[in-house]
């Protein structure tokens, strides 16, 4: 029988995928959602979604749902149902055991930026408090950590410094190596409505992206540099902005470290950082670098919006710095229109950054070995905490593969599709003997894991999410937890089975226990939230409701002014060679997100049922390979296979695809190599060779083909 679509019941809550964390009101009926629509209070969409938080919701009650927990001895066996009791204490035991066997750091957490606030804050609680270590991290690892590290350098604060609207007062929009009309659409509709009131929209991505060019909306200058030269090319932009004495003396002086300013100047006053020399090395027309930075430094408002083209590289936390310096140069910041934002990914990722997901900080990003900030938390949680950085998940994964890292408790993430090298995660995880993973699917990395517990969707919680413009909203139930437990109780009924006791009424409770350990959250709970719908942090005695711009008057570093950081190119290892000639990119695609475990159960997949491998003609062609063909795609690391696709979109020299499906394994041809500072991987360069298919054995496809092309 179809569903009745007369709905019983409404709840407003936040959409469980992108950054932009847009309102959502769920309209149920007998249990069951029956449509999803815009919010029109939402602040940060205006009664606006995308497909994904529109009718992307079948993944909720999808039949292969987790719905009772699973364990077993071994990965060799196969999944033996437990009851809630019997596996909460089989994973207590399991995870003791392997600390009783290899010390008390061989074991980890990862916490989930799919989830709440609340779930990540007790997540890396339960690290700290219960395992005893700082073995904790999350998926900004892979994402924006090098975001938090440019930017609190520079400009002293991780995170986006505007509100979304902040837009509609910017008169130049720089994007860079972000693409939002696919990854944050309702955003990308929003900088597109600005480009067609005459803002001026330049952007820096080595594909032609929707967001460069589309029926309404059009780049004035667009960069489609080589991947892995930003750090050369916005060194060069700066170039010109330094020995054309475009950048804002008044606001250097006043708000900045003038000596650090003048180190900045001698250092991209380099002749290599002249775009007659940059240019040619990054692909690059000289004179289109020259007319996106004289546009960039006119404004008079000019904000910069970036992505993972930005920080997944080797100089990925380079980069970000670059883009601070930037902005302190021309004067962008500190009131409506400029500023530097990252369009942070998932969900809740900001969130998880703020809430001490990380093995060097506790929440509000203070460190560990700070005795003063570690007493408080000692005092908070009442156990001693251990004083030493914890491991991050690359080198948790090394460290498994090494033998002193043996068991790991995983919520909501789904690790052997997406962290780079998947020869080596899967190698990592064959060797640790008890893996704990909280998922709402069987996915590819429950096939190494002992114990599957249930996991609760966002639709099926409470608590809340901090989107990509620092707005904490509240996340509320919408149907019972299918398993009948949400995700932040099944930490707590861990933690006391480790022996650590701990209550909590509700989610509200967690969020005020949070409140009062991080001082940017400090003034928020379930009521302020009912109150005043969302807000930004920080939410604070001074700031009751929340702080829309960040810098207005100082920046929050110790001496309250900005600085600059040098910003020396060093190339990738990973270079194209004769027999990897091409550099393939990563990216999105809008109907799909992620590992696509909760997008490919809707009925989005009719839009991309596969990841295809987007290719230039002209490469191709000198392949002999045709429109829709299979190809094989080799890196250093690992190959497979993928449909390849005529695209004007990429230059010749690029390839590109997305990583939503299991079966693409696009993971197993991106390479070890990450960030200087933060080991965020390199994803968004990988040297390949793509041949087809059918060539035979022995025989170079390139030869063979390209003389049958010729022929
Ligand atoms: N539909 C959808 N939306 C999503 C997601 C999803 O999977 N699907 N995922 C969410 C998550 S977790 C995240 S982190 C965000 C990511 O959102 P974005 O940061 O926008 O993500 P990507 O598409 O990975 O990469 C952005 C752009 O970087 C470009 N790029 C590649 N290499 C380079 C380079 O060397 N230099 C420059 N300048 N650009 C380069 C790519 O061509 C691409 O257009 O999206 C979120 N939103
Ligand atoms: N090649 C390449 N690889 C990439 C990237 C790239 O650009 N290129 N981008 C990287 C980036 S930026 C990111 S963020 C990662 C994302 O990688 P992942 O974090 O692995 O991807 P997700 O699909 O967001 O979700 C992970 C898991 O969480 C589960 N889940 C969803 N909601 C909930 C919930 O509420 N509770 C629980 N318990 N589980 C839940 C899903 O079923 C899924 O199995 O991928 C990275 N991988
Ligand atoms: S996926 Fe992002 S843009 Fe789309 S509805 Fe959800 S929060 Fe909004
Ligand atoms: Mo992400």
């Amino acid at each position: 029988m179809p569903l009745p679509l007369q709905p019983e019941r409404s709840v407003v809550t936040v959409c469980a995928y992108c950054g932009v964390g847009c309102g959502l009101e769920a309209q149920t009926r007998a249990g069951r959602i029956v449509r999803m629509l815009p919010w029109k209070e939402g602040k940060s969409n205006h009664g606006h979604s995308c497909v994904k938080g529109r009718f992307a919701y079948d993944y909720y009650h999808a039949p292969d749902r987790v719905r009772t927990p699973l364990i077993r001895d071994s990965i060799d066996q196969p999944w033996r149902e437990a009851s809630w009791d019997e596996a909460i204490a089989f994973t207590a035991q399991g995870l003791r055991g392997v600390q009783q066997r290899h010390g008390v750091r061989s074991i980890g957490a990862v916490s989930s930026s799919r989830c709440t606030n609340e779930e990540i804050y007790l997540t890396q609680k339960l690290a700290r408090a219960v395992f005893g270590n700082n073995n904790i991290d999350n998926c900004a690892r892979i994402c924006h950590s090098p975001t938090q590290f440019g930017l609190s350098a520079t400009i002293g604060a991780g995170a986006a410094s505007q509100h979304f609207d902040s837009i509609l007062q910017a008169d130049v929009i720089l994007v860079v190596g972000a693409n939002p009309t696919e990854g944050h659409p309702v955003f990308g509709s929003l900088l597109k409505r600005r480009v067609r009131q005459g803002a001026t929209l330049l952007v820096i991505d080595p594909r032609r992206t929707e967001t460069v060019s589309s029926p309404h909306c059009q780049a004035t200058v667009h960069l489609a540099l080589r991947p892995g030269t930003n750090v050369l090319v916005l060194n060069s932009v700066a170039h010109v902005i330094v020995t054309e004495g475009l950048y804002r003396e008044a606001f250097v002086r006043e708000r900045c470290e003038w000596p650090e300013f003048e180190r900045w100047q001698a250092l991209v006053s380099d002749p290599r950082y002249a775009p007659e020399v940059a240019g040619p090395e990054a692909g690059l027309d000289p004179e289109a670098i020259r007319t996106l930075a004289r546009r960039y430094a006119a404004g008079p408002n000019s904000a910069i919006y970036y992505g993972l083209g930005v920080t997944e590289h080797s100089q990925g936390s380079t980069g970000v710095m670059c883009l601070g310096n930037l902005a302190l140069a021309c004067g962008m910041l500190g009131r409506e229109g400029v500023g530097v934002n990252p369009l942070r990914g998932q969900g809740n990722v900001q969130g998880g950054s703020c809430l001490g997901s990380w093995p060097h900080v506790y929440s509000g990003y203070r460190f560990v070995s700070d005795p003063e900030v570690r007493a408080s938390f000692e005092a908070g949680w009442g156990v001693a905490l251990d004083p030493e950085p914890g491991l991050r998940l690359p080198n948790m994964f090394d460290a498994a593969v090494g033998g002193d890292f043996r068991g790991m408790f995983i919520m909501g993430e789904d690790p052997v599709q997406s962290d780079p090298n998947q020869n080596h995660v899967i190698a990592a995880m064959r060797n640790m003997e008890f893996v704990v993973l909280q998922d709402l699917y069987r996915n590819e990395t429950s096939k190494y894991a002992h114990v599957l517990l249930p996991g609760s969707s966002a639709l099926e919680k409470d608590g809340t999410f901090t989107n990509a413009e620092r707005r904490v909203s509240r996340v509320r139930q919408v149907v019972p937890p299918l398993a009948g437990l949400q995700d932040w109780e099944v930490v707590v009924r861990l933690m006391n089975a480790m022996g650590y006791a701990t209550q909590y009424r509700d989610a509200g409770e967690v969020l005020l226990e949070l409140a009062s350990l991080t001082p940017a959250y400090s003034g928020l709970s379930f009521e302020l939230l009912e109150r005043v719908g969302s807000a930004q942090w920080p939410v604070d005695a001074k700031a009751p409701e929340g702080t829309e711009v960040l810098h207005l008057e100082r920046f929050p570093r110790a001496n309250g002014l900005g600085t600059f950081m040098l910003t020396g190119y060093v190339p990738t290892t990973e270079r194209s060679s004769e027999r990897y000639p091409l550099l393939l990119t990563t990216g999105r695609i809008l109907t799909q997100y992620n590992a696509g475990t909760q997008t490919r159960r809707s009925a989005n997949s009719q839009w991309h049922p596969e990841d295809v491998l987007e290719i230039s003609a002209a490469d191709a062609i000198a392949r002999g390979i045709r429109d829709g063909e299979q190809v094989q795609v080799s890196s250093r690391f690992g190959s497979t296979q993928l449909k390849a696709v005529y695209s004007q979109r990429v230059n010749p020299g690029v390839v590109y695809t997305t990583f939503h499906h299991a079966e693409s394994r696009v993971n197993a041809l991106t390479s070890d190599r990450s960030d200087w500072a933060t080991n965020c991987p390199e994803y968004k360069v990988t040297a390949v060779e793509v041949l087809r298919v059918a060539a035979p054995a022995g025989v170079s496809a390139a030869s063979t083909q390209a003389s049958e092309v010729l022929a």
